[in-house]
Protein backbone atom coordinates (compact mmCIF):
# COMPACT_ATOMS: atom_id res chain seq x y z
CA UNK A 1 0.00 0.00 0.00
CA UNK A 2 1.47 3.27 -0.99
CA UNK A 3 0.40 4.98 2.40
CA UNK A 4 2.51 2.58 4.20
CA UNK A 5 5.63 3.87 2.79
CA UNK A 6 4.70 7.72 1.98
CA UNK A 7 8.52 9.13 1.74
CA UNK A 8 10.36 6.75 -0.21
CA UNK A 9 14.28 6.53 0.69
CA UNK A 10 17.22 5.38 -1.86
CA UNK A 11 20.69 5.82 -2.48
CA UNK A 12 22.82 4.93 -5.94
CA UNK A 13 25.90 7.02 -7.07
CA UNK A 14 26.45 9.29 -4.23
CA UNK A 15 22.74 10.48 -4.56
CA UNK A 16 19.99 9.46 -2.22
CA UNK A 17 16.87 10.08 -3.71
CA UNK A 18 13.54 11.01 -1.42
CA UNK A 19 10.46 10.32 -2.94
CA UNK A 20 7.39 12.23 -1.68
CA UNK A 21 4.50 8.71 -2.33
CA UNK A 22 0.94 9.64 -1.96
CA UNK A 23 0.36 10.28 -5.25
CA UNK A 24 -3.45 9.66 -5.48
CA UNK A 25 -3.38 12.79 -2.90
CA UNK A 26 -0.49 14.37 -5.04
CA UNK A 27 1.73 13.77 -2.14
CA UNK A 28 -0.33 16.37 0.13
CA UNK A 29 1.69 16.12 3.51
CA UNK A 30 0.36 14.53 6.47
CA UNK A 31 2.25 14.63 9.66
CA UNK A 32 3.81 11.32 9.15
CA UNK A 33 5.58 12.52 5.96
CA UNK A 34 6.28 15.41 7.14
CA UNK A 35 8.37 13.51 10.10
CA UNK A 36 9.36 10.95 7.88
CA UNK A 37 10.54 13.51 5.16
CA UNK A 38 13.08 15.22 7.91
CA UNK A 39 14.22 12.03 9.04
CA UNK A 40 15.41 11.24 5.55
CA UNK A 41 17.08 14.75 4.99
CA UNK A 42 18.86 14.27 8.56
CA UNK A 43 19.45 10.82 7.15
CA UNK A 44 21.19 11.83 3.79
CA UNK A 45 23.14 14.39 5.92
CA UNK A 46 25.03 12.34 7.84
CA UNK A 47 25.52 9.66 5.61
CA UNK A 48 28.89 9.58 4.13
CA UNK A 49 28.10 8.18 0.72
CA UNK A 50 25.75 10.83 0.12
CA UNK A 51 27.11 13.67 -1.61
CA UNK A 52 23.45 15.03 -3.41
CA UNK A 53 20.32 14.63 -2.46
CA UNK A 54 17.22 14.27 -4.82
CA UNK A 55 13.58 15.38 -3.75
CA UNK A 56 11.02 14.22 -6.33
CA UNK A 57 7.31 13.46 -6.19
CA UNK A 58 5.48 10.05 -7.09
CA UNK A 59 2.93 10.30 -9.77
CA UNK A 60 1.62 13.30 -11.54
CA UNK A 61 2.47 16.16 -8.75
CA UNK A 62 5.48 17.22 -6.84
CA UNK A 63 3.81 18.29 -3.47
CA UNK A 64 0.19 19.19 -2.92
CA UNK A 65 1.41 21.39 0.49
CA UNK A 66 -0.27 20.59 3.32
CA UNK A 67 -3.06 17.90 3.52
CA UNK A 68 -6.35 19.56 3.76
CA UNK A 69 -8.31 16.81 5.40
CA UNK A 70 -7.78 17.08 8.47
CA UNK A 71 -9.49 20.67 8.32
CA UNK A 72 -12.59 17.97 8.31
CA UNK A 73 -15.11 20.95 9.65
CA UNK A 74 -15.73 19.12 12.96
CA UNK A 75 -12.28 20.56 14.52
CA UNK A 76 -12.51 23.58 17.35
CA UNK A 77 -11.39 26.93 16.30
CA UNK A 78 -9.47 27.14 19.41
CA UNK A 79 -8.00 23.34 18.69
CA UNK A 80 -7.62 24.48 14.79
CA UNK A 81 -4.99 27.58 16.06
CA UNK A 82 -3.42 24.91 18.23
CA UNK A 83 -2.79 22.62 15.36
CA UNK A 84 -2.00 25.34 12.33
CA UNK A 85 0.72 26.71 14.76
CA UNK A 86 2.16 23.35 15.80
CA UNK A 87 2.03 22.60 12.34
CA UNK A 88 4.07 24.99 10.90
CA UNK A 89 6.93 25.55 14.04
CA UNK A 90 7.46 21.98 14.84
CA UNK A 91 6.80 19.79 11.50
CA UNK A 92 7.70 22.67 8.74
CA UNK A 93 10.19 24.71 10.60
CA UNK A 94 12.71 21.60 11.31
CA UNK A 95 12.23 20.34 8.16
CA UNK A 96 12.72 23.22 6.54
CA UNK A 97 15.84 24.33 8.63
CA UNK A 98 17.17 20.78 7.45
CA UNK A 99 17.21 21.09 3.91
CA UNK A 100 18.68 24.47 4.15
CA UNK A 101 21.65 23.15 6.80
CA UNK A 102 22.14 20.15 5.12
CA UNK A 103 25.86 21.09 3.56
CA UNK A 104 25.45 19.07 0.65
CA UNK A 105 23.78 20.02 -2.74
CA UNK A 106 19.84 19.60 -2.64
CA UNK A 107 17.84 19.57 -5.90
CA UNK A 108 14.41 19.37 -6.16
CA UNK A 109 12.76 17.67 -9.24
CA UNK A 110 9.49 19.11 -9.80
CA UNK A 111 7.23 16.21 -11.91
CA UNK A 112 3.82 18.43 -12.31
CA UNK A 113 2.46 21.07 -9.67
CA UNK A 114 4.40 22.39 -6.53
CA UNK A 115 1.64 23.80 -4.65
CA UNK A 116 1.13 25.84 -0.73
CA UNK A 117 3.96 23.79 1.50
CA UNK A 118 5.03 22.02 -1.46
CA UNK A 119 5.72 25.04 -3.08
CA UNK A 120 8.14 25.90 -0.57
CA UNK A 121 9.54 22.33 -0.04
CA UNK A 122 10.47 22.66 -3.75
CA UNK A 123 11.83 27.00 -3.24
CA UNK A 124 13.96 25.25 0.28
CA UNK A 125 15.99 23.12 -1.71
CA UNK A 126 19.24 24.62 -3.39
CA UNK A 127 18.29 23.65 -7.38
CA UNK A 128 15.45 22.79 -9.39
CA UNK A 129 14.67 21.17 -12.39
CA UNK A 130 10.85 21.23 -13.81
CA UNK A 131 9.13 19.31 -16.16
CA UNK A 132 8.09 21.26 -19.07
CA UNK A 133 4.43 20.64 -17.78
CA UNK A 134 4.93 21.51 -14.20
CA UNK A 135 3.98 24.91 -12.47
CA UNK A 136 4.63 26.34 -8.95
CA UNK A 137 1.31 27.26 -7.04
CA UNK A 138 1.39 29.63 -4.39
CA UNK A 139 -1.92 28.43 -3.59
CA UNK A 140 -2.11 29.56 0.49
CA UNK A 141 -4.17 32.81 -0.62
CA UNK A 142 -6.72 30.71 -2.47
CA UNK A 143 -7.75 28.98 0.53
CA UNK A 144 -7.23 32.19 2.89
CA UNK A 145 -4.07 31.69 4.23
CA UNK A 146 -0.74 33.18 4.50
CA UNK A 147 3.00 31.46 2.76
CA UNK A 148 4.53 28.96 4.86
CA UNK A 149 7.00 26.68 5.31
CA UNK A 150 9.55 29.49 4.23
CA UNK A 151 8.24 30.26 0.77
CA UNK A 152 7.88 33.99 1.68
CA UNK A 153 11.75 34.03 2.76
CA UNK A 154 12.60 32.12 -0.44
CA UNK A 155 10.13 33.30 -2.84
CA UNK A 156 11.24 36.71 -1.74
CA UNK A 157 15.05 36.64 -1.89
CA UNK A 158 14.59 34.46 -5.44
CA UNK A 159 12.32 37.02 -7.34
CA UNK A 160 12.21 40.25 -5.19
CA UNK A 161 9.49 41.31 -3.32
CA UNK A 162 7.02 42.79 -5.90
CA UNK A 163 6.81 39.59 -8.09
CA UNK A 164 6.82 37.36 -5.14
CA UNK A 165 3.90 39.46 -3.38
CA UNK A 166 1.95 39.45 -6.89
CA UNK A 167 2.77 35.43 -7.36
CA UNK A 168 1.48 35.18 -3.74
CA UNK A 169 -1.76 37.03 -3.63
CA UNK A 170 -2.55 35.52 -7.37
CA UNK A 171 -3.13 32.21 -6.10
CA UNK A 172 -2.33 31.27 -9.75
CA UNK A 173 0.29 28.55 -11.50
CA UNK A 174 3.47 30.12 -12.28
CA UNK A 175 4.49 27.91 -15.77
CA UNK A 176 7.86 25.89 -15.93
CA UNK A 177 8.50 28.19 -18.53
CA UNK A 178 7.70 31.22 -16.55
CA UNK A 179 9.59 29.99 -13.47
CA UNK A 180 12.97 29.66 -15.28
CA UNK A 181 12.91 33.26 -16.78
CA UNK A 182 12.47 34.24 -13.15
CA UNK A 183 15.11 31.99 -12.05
CA UNK A 184 12.79 30.03 -9.94
CA UNK A 185 13.30 26.90 -11.90
CA UNK A 186 18.07 26.37 -13.11
CA UNK A 187 16.37 24.15 -15.71
CA UNK A 188 13.43 22.41 -17.63
CA UNK A 189 13.26 19.77 -19.42
CA UNK A 190 11.03 17.07 -20.95
CA UNK A 191 8.08 15.88 -18.44
CA UNK A 192 9.56 11.80 -19.20
CA UNK A 193 13.10 12.84 -19.13
CA UNK A 194 12.81 14.91 -15.58
CA UNK A 195 14.19 11.95 -13.27
CA UNK A 196 16.87 11.26 -15.37
CA UNK A 197 17.95 14.24 -16.20
CA UNK A 198 18.11 15.10 -12.27
CA UNK A 199 19.55 12.21 -11.62
CA UNK A 200 22.47 12.97 -13.96
CA UNK A 201 22.74 16.23 -12.96
CA UNK A 202 22.63 14.98 -9.02
CA UNK A 203 25.16 12.43 -9.80
CA UNK A 204 27.34 14.95 -11.62
CA UNK A 205 27.15 17.00 -8.42
CA UNK A 206 28.34 13.98 -6.44
CA UNK A 207 31.53 13.28 -8.66
CA UNK A 208 32.33 17.16 -7.03
CA UNK A 209 34.29 18.11 -4.19
CA UNK A 210 31.50 17.86 -1.29
CA UNK A 211 32.96 19.90 1.30
CA UNK A 212 33.53 22.94 -0.71
CA UNK A 213 30.34 22.43 -2.18
CA UNK A 214 28.62 22.44 1.16
CA UNK A 215 30.79 24.95 2.55
CA UNK A 216 29.80 27.05 -0.65
CA UNK A 217 26.62 26.62 0.21
CA UNK A 218 26.69 27.62 3.66
CA UNK A 219 28.58 30.99 2.97
CA UNK A 220 26.34 31.66 0.01
CA UNK A 221 23.40 31.41 2.08
CA UNK A 222 25.26 33.28 5.00
CA UNK A 223 25.62 36.42 2.09
CA UNK A 224 21.76 36.72 1.61
CA UNK A 225 22.22 37.93 5.21
CA UNK A 226 25.16 39.60 6.29
CA UNK A 227 27.10 42.68 5.39
CA UNK A 228 30.59 42.33 3.26
CA UNK A 229 33.19 42.60 6.25
CA UNK A 230 31.33 39.51 7.67
CA UNK A 231 31.32 37.58 4.61
CA UNK A 232 34.98 38.31 3.97
CA UNK A 233 35.96 36.66 6.87
CA UNK A 234 33.66 33.64 6.79
CA UNK A 235 35.28 33.36 3.41
CA UNK A 236 38.73 33.43 5.22
CA UNK A 237 37.45 31.03 7.50
CA UNK A 238 35.72 28.33 4.96
CA UNK A 239 38.44 28.46 2.68
CA UNK A 240 40.90 27.93 5.51
CA UNK A 241 38.71 24.70 6.21
CA UNK A 242 38.31 23.79 2.50
CA UNK A 243 41.91 24.09 2.08
CA UNK A 244 42.62 21.14 4.33
CA UNK A 245 40.78 18.85 2.62
CA UNK A 246 41.94 15.68 0.33
CA UNK A 247 39.73 17.14 -2.34
CA UNK A 248 41.50 20.51 -2.66
CA UNK A 249 44.48 18.15 -2.66
CA UNK A 250 43.43 15.90 -5.51
CA UNK A 251 42.12 19.13 -6.99
CA UNK A 252 45.85 20.96 -7.23
CA UNK A 253 47.37 17.11 -8.13
CA UNK A 254 45.20 16.88 -11.10
CA UNK A 255 45.57 20.89 -12.33
CA UNK A 256 49.56 20.00 -11.92
CA UNK A 257 49.30 16.61 -13.52
CA UNK A 258 46.32 17.80 -16.39
CA UNK A 259 43.97 15.32 -15.93
CA UNK A 260 40.31 15.11 -14.96
CA UNK A 261 40.21 15.55 -10.74
CA UNK A 262 38.60 12.50 -9.03
CA UNK A 263 37.14 13.78 -5.71
CA UNK A 264 35.93 11.48 -2.73
CA UNK A 265 34.10 14.05 -0.94
CA UNK A 266 36.95 14.56 1.96
O1 LIG B 1 -1.42 23.27 9.26
C1 LIG B 1 -1.77 23.89 8.26
O2 LIG B 1 -2.68 23.52 7.55
C2 LIG B 1 -1.05 25.09 7.80
C3 LIG B 1 -0.15 24.74 6.71
C4 LIG B 1 -0.50 25.05 5.44
C5 LIG B 1 0.44 24.75 4.37
C6 LIG B 1 -0.23 24.57 3.03
O3 LIG B 1 0.32 23.83 2.24
S1 LIG B 1 -1.68 25.40 2.68
C7 LIG B 1 -1.99 24.93 1.00
C8 LIG B 1 -2.57 23.54 0.90
N1 LIG B 1 -2.67 23.10 -0.48
C9 LIG B 1 -3.58 23.53 -1.30
O4 LIG B 1 -4.41 24.38 -1.00
C10 LIG B 1 -3.63 22.86 -2.67
C11 LIG B 1 -4.94 22.13 -2.87
N2 LIG B 1 -4.92 21.36 -4.09
C12 LIG B 1 -5.02 21.90 -5.30
O5 LIG B 1 -5.15 23.09 -5.47
C13 LIG B 1 -5.02 20.96 -6.45
O6 LIG B 1 -5.41 19.69 -5.99
C14 LIG B 1 -3.61 20.84 -7.12
C15 LIG B 1 -3.32 22.15 -7.87
C16 LIG B 1 -2.52 20.58 -6.09
C17 LIG B 1 -3.61 19.66 -8.11
O7 LIG B 1 -4.65 19.80 -9.02
P1 LIG B 1 -4.98 18.56 -10.01
O8 LIG B 1 -6.11 19.00 -10.88
O9 LIG B 1 -3.74 18.09 -10.65
O10 LIG B 1 -5.43 17.36 -9.04
P2 LIG B 1 -6.78 17.24 -8.20
O11 LIG B 1 -7.79 16.46 -8.99
O12 LIG B 1 -7.21 18.57 -7.66
O13 LIG B 1 -6.28 16.37 -6.96
C18 LIG B 1 -6.12 14.95 -7.07
C19 LIG B 1 -6.59 14.38 -5.74
O14 LIG B 1 -5.73 14.86 -4.70
C20 LIG B 1 -8.01 14.87 -5.38
O15 LIG B 1 -8.65 13.82 -4.69
P3 LIG B 1 -9.85 12.99 -5.40
O16 LIG B 1 -10.87 13.99 -5.83
O17 LIG B 1 -9.19 12.29 -6.56
O18 LIG B 1 -10.33 12.06 -4.32
C21 LIG B 1 -7.72 16.01 -4.43
O19 LIG B 1 -8.78 16.24 -3.52
C22 LIG B 1 -6.49 15.49 -3.70
N3 LIG B 1 -5.72 16.59 -3.14
C23 LIG B 1 -5.07 17.55 -3.81
N4 LIG B 1 -4.49 18.41 -2.98
C24 LIG B 1 -4.79 17.98 -1.74
C25 LIG B 1 -5.58 16.81 -1.83
N5 LIG B 1 -6.02 16.16 -0.76
C26 LIG B 1 -5.70 16.68 0.45
N6 LIG B 1 -4.95 17.78 0.61
C27 LIG B 1 -4.47 18.46 -0.44
N7 LIG B 1 -3.70 19.55 -0.27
Amino acid sequence: MADEQPVLYEVEQGVATITLNRPARRNALTPAMLQALHAHVVQAGAAADVRAVLITGAGKGFCAGQDLSIFDGTIEPEAKRALVYDTVLNLYRPLIESICGLEKPVIAAVNGVAAGAGASLALACDLRILADDASILLAFSNIGLVPDAGASWFLTRLVGYSRAYAIAISGERVTAAHCLELGLANRVTATNALLADAQQWAQALAQRPTIALGLTKRVMQQATQQDLRAILVAEAELQAHAAMTADHREGLAAFAEKRTPRFTGR
